[in-house]
């Protein structure tokens, strides 16, 4: 029969270890050399911790063992010992200052961007990442990464799908970021709306990336893979909608990339003379729409109560009056709803303005093409000059109804 202690520590020792073997505790040790000497730091900081612990509650509860009161022991009486005092002032000093200069000079080495070959840019917004490729080879790409599909999909209420199923649930974009490996890479971060923070735990560092700032950091990836990352500072209800994938690959393979993403990006500029069935307007349009306009406004176009308007039955994607309104909303954005113009192409916005005008009950039957969109472009934001006037109108009516309590 074991004892009640004995079994006391199997339950808090041996069970858990078999139980969890994949369990782990530990800091990773990351794929740069940075994240690696992190992780040194880290383990030399524990182990002198965890000596001193060790050291203080074995003095400590020694002492209180044999110095009992049933063992008669009595008070000493004296309260000050001058060399106590230097050497437990000594010895701690001494440990605090061969800690902070490795730690200091690390923290140096992490902040030294220069002779980076390659500098991206990292924004933030609600909810997703834009990376600009500023510097080196690849530079003048730019790639939005939106959650994937597949998470969209079993992230819906009632959707009947379980997340624990799908092995990158939240964790995977449409569009990774692509890194050459063995290059030092800086990375800016910033944001657009709010505060995000881009954090890839395999990299060694999380850094904040706020409106109006730039942080910059680096990183020198040493082995090919993919590293999943996420934002990590709370940024609304989307927050955890907005993954960061790393995909690292050998010089050659990004070159290559980089070849094939600008061939791709050239072509996306110029597409306003493509003229698409309604057919085609609505294939293409569900899937920008799954990509762009989902997390907010939902599978059925109701959107979020509160936060996000419906766009199903909404007189902006009913109404042909509307037509240039509701371009116009997807090219400049409005309230929280950001600009898409930038990013989108005047076919895939025509796509996409085409299938939310025939869909969830909206049986408008219009066809917008790029050609529509391409013009739209140049004219004023209508969206802006309507709130202008409605601000105007509501500003009149506090003066009316001043008047009117006077
Ligand atoms: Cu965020």
């Amino acid at each position: 029969m074991k004892s009640s202690l004995q079994k006391l520590f199997l339950v808090l020792f041996f069970i858990p270890l078999n139980v969890l073997a994949d369990w782990t505790l530990n800091l990773r040790q990351g794929a740069t050399p940075i994240s690696q000497e992190i992780y040194n730091m880290h383990m030399v900081t524990l182990w002198v911790v965890t000596i001193i612990g060790i050291l203080v509650f074995a003095v400590m509860f020694w002492s209180i063992f044999h110095h009992r009161k049933s063992k008669g022991a009595k008070a000493a009486k004296f309260s000050h010992s001058t060399t106590v005092e230097i050497i437990w002032t000594i010895i701690p000093t001494i440990i605090i200052i061969s800690l902070a200069i490795p730690a200091t000079k690390l923290l140096i080495k992490m902040d030294d961007t220069s002779e980076s070959a390659i500098t991206i840019k990292a924004t933030g917004s609600q909810w997703k990442w834009k990376y600009d490729y500023l510097d080196g080879v690849g530079e003048g790409i730019t790639i939005y990464s939106n959650l994937d599909d597949k998470s969209k999909e079993v992230s819906v209420r009632d959707s009947g799908l379980n997340p624990m199923e799908y092995e990158n649930y939240l964790m995977d974009v449409d569009e990774p970021i692509v890194l050459p490996v063995g290059t030092k890479i800086r990375i800016l971060t910033t944001a657009q709306d709010v505060i995000h923070a881009w954090w890839v735990p395999d990299l060694g560092w999380k850094r904040d990336a706020i409106p109006g700032f730039i942080n910059d950091n680096w990183a020198v990836i040493e082995k090919p893979g993919t590293y999943r990352g996420k934002c990590a500072e709370i940024c609304g209800a989307g927050h955890g909608y907005m993954p960061i994938v790393v995909k690292a690959v050998s010089m050659e393979d990004y070159t290559a990339w980089v070849d094939e993403k600008m061939i791709a990006q050239e072509a996306s500029k110029n597409t306003s003379d493509i003229v698409l069935s309604m057919e085609e307007l609505m294939t293409k349009g569900q899937k920008i729409y799954k990509a762009q306009c989902l997390v907010c406004h939902q599978a059925n176009g109701e959107g979020m109560r509160g936060a996000f308007p419906a766009i199903a039955g909404s007189s902006i994607a009913i109404e042909s009056d509307n037509r240039l309104r509701h371009i116009h909303q997807i090219i400049y954005g409005k309230g929280l709803m950001p600009a898409f113009g930038e990013q989108l192409s005047d076919v895939d916005i025509a796509s996409i303005v085409t299938f939310t005008r025939n869909s969830w009950g909206n049986n408008t039957g219009d066809i917008i093409q790029a050609k529509e969109v391409s013009e739209a472009r140049k004219k004023p934001n209508i969206i802006t000059a309507g709130d202008l006037n409605k601000e105007k109108m509501t500003s009149a009516k506090k003066i009316d109804g001043l008047a009117q309590a006077k």
